[in-house]
């Protein structure tokens, strides 16, 4: 081998390994899996998905992520009374104004590998805003666990200047349950938007660092008015984080304790 491919390999193996671990520490928190989508439609009206449960909880000798999960609770913004910023600024208006067909954006795909039951988190009017999986052995500490959903498709309002929007998280994965004044790193992991809900989790291991889901504009072309576009992000609110962030079966609250 000559000493120019040597060193191009050597280059290309370093830009490897950085990128390797560039993935890993994308990976170190709770995500989904694909974060970034087209406007629209995949699949029969659906875009395929999981949230990736990277890590366990944390054990209070080490610190380490040790404490298996044992249940994921997963909320969509409702895009009623949701936080919408246009590129950073604070929205007044609807998300309508963005996006024509936000209502029920999750299906579950049936799966028992990690946890043994699943269910719907749903408003007053029976929109499907995300969904909880427990019971079974849970996930064990170390281990990474997929869970599959699948999300509507999405249409930007064509005549609006979003180029994009992105919708942020409420999800929790837990390890203990407890109420709200038990959370710590060992008892769960929050990944939501610190909105003022009971669920920041102020100080704890995810705080504000949730999960998203980026759609991209690809039908209708951005009006020629509207320059480069605008990226619009879509939060969803404390009140509808107190109300839905729950794991509720059969009529009875189970996470996090009344
Ligand atoms: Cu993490």
């Amino acid at each position: 081998m000559n000493q120019f491919i040597s060193k191009k390999l050597i280059t290309q193996g370093l830009s490897i390994v950085v990128s390797a671990v560039l993935a890993q520490s994308a990976f170190a928190h709770t995500r989904l899996k694909v974060p970034v989508i087209d406007e629209n439609a995949a699949f029969h009206g659906s875009n395929y998905n999981d949230v990736v449960v990277a890590h366990g909880c944390q054990n209070e000798s080490d610190g380490n992520s040790t404490i298996d999960t044992i249940g994921t609770v997963v909320v969509f913004p409702d895009g009623k009374d949701s936080i919408i910023t246009v590129d950073g600024a604070p929205h007044n208006g609807q998300l309508s104004d963005f996006v024509t067909n936000w209502a029920s954006p999750v299906t579950i795909i049936q799966d028992r590998s990690v946890f043994t039951q699943q269910s719907y988190i749903t408003d007053s009017l029976g929109n499907k805003l995300g969904f909880w999986a427990a019971g079974g052995n849970g996930l064990k500490a170390g281990y990474r666990g997929l869970l599959p959903f699948a999300t509507a498709g999405v249409v930007i309002e064509s005549t609006s200047c979003a180029k994009s929007v992105t919708f942020v998280l409420g999800i929790a994965d837990v390890c203990e349950v407890t109420d709200n004044n038990g959370f710590s790193n060992a008892t769960v992991q929050l990944w939501t938007p610190a909105v003022g809900s009971n669920f920041d989790g102020s100080g704890l291991h995810g705080f504000d660092s949730p999960a998203t889901l980026k759609i991209n504009r690809t039908i209708a072309p951005l009006p020629e008015s509207c320059g480069a576009g605008l990226e619009v992000v879509v939060k969803p609110s404390a009140q509808q984080l107190n109300r839905d962030m729950k794991v509720i079966v059969d009529g009875q609250q189970i996470w996090p304790k009344n």
